[in-house]
């Protein structure tokens, strides 16, 4: 019996052997470096690891193809500019492994998906463009022009370009961004769905609205000079490792730190940094002050119980707003307070879970502190009320006149190396029409207006036919997005799939009718093209676009760029439909950096300043107290305490990261801040939620989550007792996707819910 595309897409239930310990209170340091070495010296070539450290993240090097934390502007570390997860990110994309026609003779698709995560991207770099068709068991080769070809008559077989939808995860450089939604916009739709959609969408939302720029207002200097930093809903040891280099400069320049989460994540508490022998000795920098263990979705409470007794000292003393800055810079005060006073002190403080003595530390802090900056993530992001979440937090720095001044501001730390770029330069559901104009006028022809679907919309189109070809710039679709069984049943009613890939994963493997993988270099191999090897761009969290160059032969001659797949596809599919140079500018990256420049705001002298060894700042309103909202002020909003309540036996489950994942890639199976070793199926519970349902640490139960009548269920997972508050819990993503409802998002941000799923658990 062949699979069907839902047990495809399933993570396969293996047997773990698991082994738990207490989670760690110190992050990085000697077991940083161990693992660092381990999986360079292991997944590595031997010849390729001494120029990966000396050239990531340094001048004129190469982008870590990791997250999004920005490199220092001045000198950067002689030692390496990298972290242990930087290293791992490197080990899988320049896996010694490599797979071709030979491995998918061998392997059917099938065979493939009973593989765990893990054994599917240690498998081997693509080498070769792969094609299933239709009612296949296996992938065969097929040349790239052949391949072009295929894409070309489905997508112009379609009787609607609306018929069509381009994936985009945040990897992907500017220039094969740029190009990549310019072909999408000629072919004629706006269907751009990206990782943004599940990411840092809500923050997109809540800081245009309020501060008219979608992106974080701060620099890595501004977080040094920091009085109070405060890092919520974020887990850095883990996610944004070098942000804890960061927050050690901000301690040793004075300032204070409150971490809001609710784990006690290692990193947070204290840090030591790898690279210095002397802290090694002595055992790091202690880095939270006031740890805020607030219960999952807990956080408008908590700021909301914040902000009503600053607003009482205020109206008691004076002295604790900043009057001018709310005066001169903006709009809403009055509706604000009027509606803050409606709420009681103590009815938000229990919401949030907070104890009295933790609340006043915390308000101590505020009150004293005047250059505050907070830092956040999914944490916030991924709740029905992610946007209110964050539209609270701006409330507080708008009170304290912390925005648009050294020390102080937004900071939403993004997740992919690219995904704030690829989103400025136009990978965008519902572009701007000043975008779309400008687009016009360069280029001859109309943009489509209409607003194309996000990730959300893409899955209920492709599950009711009205999206027929799927393609994906980079991802692992099916396992990132929610909902996982619907999701497969949606992607498998495509007739045709699609997705550039440098590894194997899931999503090549719960496919449409027919499908194609179409392999590219990675961020650390030579991109060869007519003109000599090219350099790309990137922009980090902190809006600084700087130049990425690979440094390593590529490990296949076969291999595209990224831009050399858009243009070929571009080509293929549009012939001359359009007056647009695809050849051309794969042949010169420099002319997509030209056209870049025309059409998108901040860009001018691109090419030149590229060539500024750290790159260069995009203008940003909101860190010069430019709000380009449409009352022309920072605007205060007023935000309801989440409506949510746990019925019978339910807990509100977060779905997060391991240390050893990247996403949908798994590096490994330890979780090692969090005690947890050779194992992912696992459920950190509360003891107290643990025996009042009977259960035992380290038994086995299935998850339930309930969603407008509808029963989803992941199986066989084991108890982990763990400091979390009562009534809540957390598993490990993509392996709870199957839980997560495709309904349950963020409202007008759309960004699935899936860190406040409802769930029930059995034993087995
Ligand atoms: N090594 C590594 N680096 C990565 C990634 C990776 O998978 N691996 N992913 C990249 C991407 S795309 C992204 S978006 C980022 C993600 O970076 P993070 O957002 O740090 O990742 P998550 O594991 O989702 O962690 C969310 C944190 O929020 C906390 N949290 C959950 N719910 C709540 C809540 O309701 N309130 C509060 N206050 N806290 C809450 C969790 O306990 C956890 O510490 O990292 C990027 N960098
Ligand atoms: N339940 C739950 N779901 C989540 C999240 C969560 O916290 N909880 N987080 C969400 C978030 S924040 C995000 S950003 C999404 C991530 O969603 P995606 O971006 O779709 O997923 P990734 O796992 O980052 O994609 C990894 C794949 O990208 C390919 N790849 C790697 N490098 C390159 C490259 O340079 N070029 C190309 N073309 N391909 C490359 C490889 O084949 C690899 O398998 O997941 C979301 N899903
Ligand atoms: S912090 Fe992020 S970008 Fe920097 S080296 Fe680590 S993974 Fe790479
Ligand atoms: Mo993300």
């Amino acid at each position: 019996m062949r699979k069907t595309a839902q047990e495809k897409a399933l993570t396969p239930e293996k047997e773990e052997q698991l082994k738990t310990k207490a989670p760690a209170t110190n992050a990085a340091g000697i077991g940083g470096l161990k693992a660092t070495a381990t999986h360079a010296l292991k997944y590595i070539k031997p010849e390729h690891i001494l120029k990966i450290t000396q050239n990531i993240n340094q001048k004129g090097g190469f982008d870590c193809p990791g997250c999004a934390w920005p490199d220092p502007d001045d000198d950067r570390s002689v030692i390496g500019e990298y972290c242990e997860n930087g290293i791992k990110a490197m080990a899988e994309d320049m896996q010694k492994e490599q797979i071709d026609a030979n491995f998918f003779k061998t392997h059917s698709v099938d065979g493939l998906a009973a593989l765990s995560d893990f054994e599917i991207g240690k498998s081997g770099r693509l080498t070769q463009p792969m094609y299933l068709p239709e009612g296949a068991t296996h992938y065969q080769s097929i040349s790239w022009e052949v391949a072009f070809k295929k894409v070309a008559t489905h997508l112009n077989a379609l009787t609607d370009p609306d018929e069509a939808a381009f994936y985009t995860s945040g990897r992907t450089t500017n220039e094969a961004a740029f190009l990549y939604q310019l072909f999408v916009r000629a072919f004629g739709t706006s269907n751009l769905p990206d990782c943004s959609n599940m990411c840092h969408e809500a923050s997109g939302k809540a800081l245009t609205e309020t501060l008219g720029i979608g992106k974080g207002s701060v620099t890595l200097e501004d977080l040094y000079k920091a009085e109070l930093v405060i890092v919520v809903g974020q887990n850095p040891a883990t996610n944004h490792p070098r942000m804890l280099s960061a927050l050690e400069k901000t301690k040793a320049n004075g300032g204070k730190i409150i971490s809001i989460n609710p784990l006690p994540e290692a990193g947070l508490m204290r840090f030591t940094d790898p690279k210095s022998p002397i802290k090694l000795i002595k055992g790091g920098t202690a880095l939270t002050d006031v740890f805020v263990p607030v219960t999952i979705n807990g956080d408008v409470a908590f700021f909301k119980a914040l902000l009503l007794k600053l607003l009482e000292k205020e109206e008691r003393e004076g002295g604790v707003f900043d009057t001018d800055f709310i005066k001169t810079h903006t709009s809403g005060l009055v509706e604000f307070l009027a509606d803050l006073k409606t709420y009681d002190f103590e009815t938000c403080l229990k919401a949030s879970g907070v104890s009295k003595t933790t609340f006043n530390a915390v308000f101590e802090l505020v009150l004293t502190k005047q250059k505050l900056i907070i830092c956040w993530a999914m944490g916030l992001t991924q709740h029905q009320n992610a946007v209110d979440n964050i539209r609270e937090l701006v409330n507080l720095l708008l009170l304290k006149g912390s925005i648009g001044k050294e020390g102080a501001g937004t900071c939403p730390v993004r997740g992919h190396s690219n995904v704030q770029g690829d989103r400025t330069v136009g990978i965008w559901e519902a572009a701007p029409q000043a975008f779309l104009d400008k687009i016009e006028k360069k280029y001859g022809f109309k943009p489509s207006k209409k607003h194309g679907y996000s990730v959300i919309e893409s899955i209920k189109a492709m599950y009711e036919n009205k999206v027929k070809v799927f393609f994906g710039l980079g991802g692992n679709f099916i396992s990132a997005v929610p909902d996982t069984m619907y999701s497969a049943e949606a992607l498998s009613n495509c007739n045709l799939t699609v997705h550039v890939s440098t590894k194997l994963n899931r999503s090549h493997l719960v496919t449409g009718k027919e499908a194609l993988i179409l392999p590219c270099l990675g961020r650390a191999e030579k991109d060869y093209q007519k003109t000599g090897v090219q350099t790309q761009s990137v922009e980090n969290s902190m809006g600084v676009v700087s130049s990425t160059k690979g440094i390593l032969e590529p490990c296949s001659t076969h291999l595209l760029s990224e831009v050399a797949v858009v243009c070929g596809v571009a080509h293929a599919t549009l012939q001359g439909r359009t007056q647009i140079d695809w050849l051309g500018y794969q042949e010169d990256y420099s002319k997509v950096r030209d056209a870049i420049e025309e059409v998108v705001a901040g860009f001018t002298n691109y090419n030149t300043k590229l060539e500024q060894p750290s790159g260069f700042y995009l203008p940003n309103g909101a860190r010069v107290r430019q709000f380009k909202t449409k009352t022309g002020k920072a605007n205060f909003t007023i935000n309801k305490l989440p409506d949510w309540t746990l019925h019978n036996d339910e807990l509100v489950m977060m779905t997060i990261r391991s240390h050893d994942q990247f996403n949908t890639t798994i590096y490994g199976l330890d979780d090692r801040y969090r005690g947890i070793f050779n194992g992912r199926r696992v459920i950190f519970m509360n003891v107290n939620d643990i025996k009042a349902r009977q259960l035992k640490p380290e038994q086995i139960v299935n998850l339930k989550s309930e969603f407008n009548g509808v029963v989803r269920e992941a199986k066989h997972f084991k108890i982990v007792p763990y400091p979390i508050p009562k009534n809540c819990c957390a598993t490990y993503f993509p392996e709870t996707n199957v839980l997560v409802p495709l309904d349950s998002f963020a409202h007008t941000a759309k960004t699935p819910a899936s860190k406040s799923v409802k769930i029930t658990v059995h034993p087995v």
